[in-house]
């Protein structure tokens, strides 16, 4: 296995993909609010951009979806009676509510948690502190069933620690995997990687912070999900987002950087201290840092939010070279697409390819292809036998093949809508179909129960 190998798991589109317009900030979501969504097609898309991925040469897995409508949430609130009346009631007096009780957002696995492999661990096992995406409500409801499942797929205790979220105290703003780049040599796996945070506000600093949209990544946050991860701080390097960045929609740090192996593609005006940021990582990284920056004379801020082009998967493929995978909207823009062009054609770089996908039913929300994915990488556990099957200790029925893909598929077409408008959030046929969506979905998976209405307390 190669210094450079990782598994990335894709988060499966829930049946109740919407456009309801919930995450402030993020200006897909907020530009797109009430257009009616089509999560057959979302989750097709979905199946499609795991089996071009797959056909590079990367490990692919994924995650199962979440229960949705979150009837136990909604029951939180102070609704009673059977779920038909929950639902009725939410939905009348409560339709808001509602609406972030429904969100498919769990797809973005991106945010689902902060991993790092058991060669950067002090007790030499893989870590995954699970996000508490307090920031946004309809997001804050995600934690406690992202810990049931991922302690179902990685159930191996010996060679997995699934943390529970931070605590949801103010200054705790934890988004995951977004906010998190792993860099290493990977010419050179004896030597240590490289974990580059980047944080929206520092809670006990907060100067420089954005005027509109919410900063929604503390620094504290930052250094306890480091400190769960068991890494030498030595080899982390925490840096804060340009707030001017936030406030043109960079929600996330992987709305303007990419990282892979030794490469680093980001966007000029990413970081507040952009120079102290590079010479610190290049200092940490070593000689084989490749640091790729985009000026805003090349693309601005807001094209990148528009286009997503940082939002690409960055992937080796077995032959050494890396490709991008970018989603289709980066074609369809001349300006990104040159940027694109010109950083395939450096010579000076890895990148050899550039792929475009169309994910077009989760970019109406935000999400772009490395949204999609949750990056695990496969870890060298010393002294156990993963070392000949990397894959040990990984839930087989979350394994991606040809063959769990039609069986996906089908089971997709099966059972999801081709058409959903926020009035649809209501129908308690859709709280039912979910269920039996998602009980037959365990059972072809053979998954243990992971969801509330098969008798998991949330
Ligand atoms: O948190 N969108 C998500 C998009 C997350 C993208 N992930 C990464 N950048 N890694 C968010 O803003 C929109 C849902 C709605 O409006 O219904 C939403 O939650």
């Amino acid at each position: 296995m190669s210094a450079d190998a990782e598994a990335n798991f894709d988060g499966l589109v829930g049946m109740t993909h919407n456009y309801a317009g919930l995450a402030a900030g993020n200006m897909a979501s907020q530009n797109n609010a009430g257009r009616i969504s089509n999560p057959k097609a979302a989750a097709l898309q979905g199946i499609a951009k795991m089996e071009a991925v797959a056909a590079l040469g990367v490990t692919q897995c994924f995650l199962p979806p979440q229960e949705r409508p979150a009837l136990w949430m909604l029951r939180q609130h102070g609704f009673t009676g059977t779920d038909e009346r929950v639902l009725a009631d939410a939905h009348a007096s409560k339709p808001h509510l509602l609406a972030q009780c429904c969100s498919s957002s769990f797809m973005w696995s991106a945010n689902a948690c902060t991993v790092a492999p058991a060669q950067d661990a002090r007790d030499k096992r893989t870590h995954l502190v699970v996000a508490n995406l307090k920031s946004m409500p309809h997001r804050s409801i995600e934690p406690s069933s992202t810990h049931t499942i991922l302690s179902a797929v990685f159930p191996d205790r010996e060679r997995f620690v699934v943390h529970q979220a931070l605590s949801n105290t103010v200054d705790m703003g934890d988004e995951g995997a977004a906010n998190h780049t792993r860099l290493f040599n990977a010419k050179d796996p004896q030597q240590p990687a490289t974990h580059f945070f980047v944080y929206g506000i520092d809670s006990a600093n907060p100067q420089q912070t954005p005027k509109i949209h919410p900063a929604r990544q503390t620094l504290q946050a930052s250094q306890s999900v480091a400190n769960l991860l068991q890494l030498d701080l030595e080899r982390c390097v925490f840096t804060q987002q340009h707030p001017l960045a936030i406030d043109q929609g960079v929600f996330h740090n992987d709305v303007v950087a990419v990282g892979n192996a030794s490469t680093l593609l980001y966007h000029q005006d990413a970081w507040l201290n952009h120079d102290q940021v590079i010479d610190a990582l290049a200092a940490r990284v070593g000689n084989s840092f490749c640091p790729i920056a985009v000026s805003h004379d090349e693309l601005t801020i807001a094209e990148a939010v528009s286009t997503y082009l940082f939002n690409s998967q960055l992937v080796t493929t077995p032959n050494g070279s890396m490709t991008l995978v970018c989603p289709s909207e980066v074609e369809h823009h001349d300006r990104a697409r040159a940027v694109a062009q010109r950083i395939q054609n450096d010579q000076c770089n890895s990148i050899s390819r550039i792929l475009y996908l169309d994910v077009r039913e989760s970019m109406r929300n935000g999400g772009g292809p490395a949204c999609l994915r949750l990056r695990v990488p496969l870890a060298l556990h010393s002294g156990l036998a993963s070392r000949t099957n990397p894959l040990q200790g990984i839930h087989p029925g979350c394994v991606f093949n040809t063959q769990r893909a039609a069986q996906l598929r089908a089971w997709i077409e099966r059972w999801y809508p081709d058409k959903l408008t926020p009035e649809d959030l209501a129908d308690p046929q859709l709280l039912k179909r979910n269920r039996d969506a998602l009980d037959a979905l365990t059972q072809q998976l053979g998954l243990p129960a992971i969801y509330p209405f098969q008798g998991l307390v949330p």
